[in-house]
């Protein structure tokens, strides 16, 4: 953990880090300027090789500026790796090149039995002939990589598969909730059709470029289909580094909750779920970032009563303590009602999306624990409030 693994050189494969048959866990490091040096070939991995099967962890690293100059998976080479996870790294700046007629995977490489998790990672300026993010070659009966809520941004594939070029026995391969942008004039996912007609299963992805396809190949039969788009994502900006989404982008709420292995937290450590168009409906969206709207998210709770006996206060509680129930709530507000219909939306302004809960008690400084009589009440308004009054 929370090593820095540079200007290493190795021979065949792994310039930073080689992973043999290992579930190694490889977290917080920062792998970079690492490359092969004196021989040619080999498996590859200009940062990071994973070779032989195994449950090898990646996760969280900086993989950047790698080269492999005679083979495939400038930042990451998984060769026969078994079933690795590939989570929360930023990967970027690496190239796979030395290869005719194509070096494959600049980002990350996958070949043989190689059924890898690729969750929510920033993959962005990598370079390679084909698949200048991500490519994969799957061998017949394997399954392949599932890929999800990843940001494939701007790397350079030659003529085909700027994002991705997905190649083999690859139709069990599962695409969710990731941003798919090809560079100018490339198409961002390539499916070669040289061992199997039938593509990958592509579930609400954005697979965009400007002045080029989003979906080609075998995959072109996946646009619009089962959520998919190709739109620009309008990411915050990408010559910066900066891949939130913009409030306009439609990227927001178009992925599906049901997607497998989906994180808790976004890349920024923020919630995954939430809802990011005031629409009441909390749904993930595509990417690797978590849009969190502050401060515009307004409540209507018409329905909720106080009781008639009044002397009662609502109360907010302080930021960052969440309740026993893991609610998180926010800066102190106290509204004395007298038994009336509670109906001010003012009062209610700036709740971020989400689920909050909303403690009633007797009087202002008790303590809403669970233990007074006024708690009681507030436990039972807050579940009055989240099923009635959702926005
Ligand atoms: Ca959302």
């Amino acid at each position: 953990m929370n090593n820095i693994v540079q200007h290493n050189t190795a021979c065949s494969e792994g310039g930073g880090i080689a992973v043999e048959f290992s579930s190694s866990r490889i977290e917080g490091n920062t792998v970079q300027n690492n490359t092969q040096f004196g021989c040619s070939g080999g498996p590859g991995g200009g940062g990071i090789a994973i070779g032989g099967a195994g449950q090898a962890q990646i996760i969280g690293n900086v993989i950047a500026n790698n080269t492999w100059p005679s083979g495939d998976g400038g930042g990451i080479s998984m060769n026969a790796a078994g079933t690795p996870t590939i989570k929360n790294n930023i990967i970027t700046g690496n190239t796979a090149t030395g290869v005719s007629p194509a070096a494959q995977g600049g980002g990350i490489s996958m070949s043989n039995d190689s059924d890898a998790l690729i969750i929510q990672n920033l993959i962005y300026n990598n370079s390679a002939g084909q698949g200048g993010g991500v490519y994969f070659g799957v061998p017949f009966g394997a399954r392949g990589p599932i890929l999800v809520n990843n940001t494939i941004v701007g790397n350079f594939g030659g003529s085909q598969g700027s994002a991705v070029y997905a190649n083999g026995f690859d139709n069990q391969v599962q695409f969710f909730n990731n941003v798919l942008s090809g560079a100018s004039g490339q198409n961002a996912v390539y499916c070669d059709a040289t061992y199997v007609q039938q593509p990958p299963t592509f579930t609400n992805n954005d697979a965009f470029s400007s002045n080029g396809t989003g979906l080609a190949g075998t995959c072109a039969s996946q646009a619009g289909q089962n959520g998919n788009i190709s739109a620009d994502p309008q990411l915050v900006n990408v010559a910066t580094g900066d891949f939130h989404l913009q409030t306009t982008s439609p990227a927001i709420d178009a992925g599906t909750n049901v997607a497998p292995n989906l994180p808790q937290t976004d890349f920024a450590g923020n919630p995954r779920i939430l809802d990011g168009n005031n629409d009441c409906v909390s749904t993930v969206d595509l990417g690797s970032y978590e849009l969190v709207r502050a401060a515009d998210a307004s409540f209507f709770y018409q329905r909720a009563h106080f009781p008639e006996s009044s002397d009662w206060h609502l109360q907010r509680r302080p930021a960052g303590h969440a309740d026993q129930h893991g609610h998180y709530l926010f800066p102190v507000l106290e509204y004395r009602d007298h038994g009336r219909l509670f109906s001010s939306q003012q009062l209610l302004r700036g709740w971020r999306p989400g689920r909050h809960f909303l403690c009633l008690q007797r009087h202002i400084h008790s303590r809403c624990d669970g233990h007074s009589p006024g708690d009681a009440y507030g436990k039972r308004v807050g579940r009055h409030y989240r099923e009635e009054s959702q926005c």
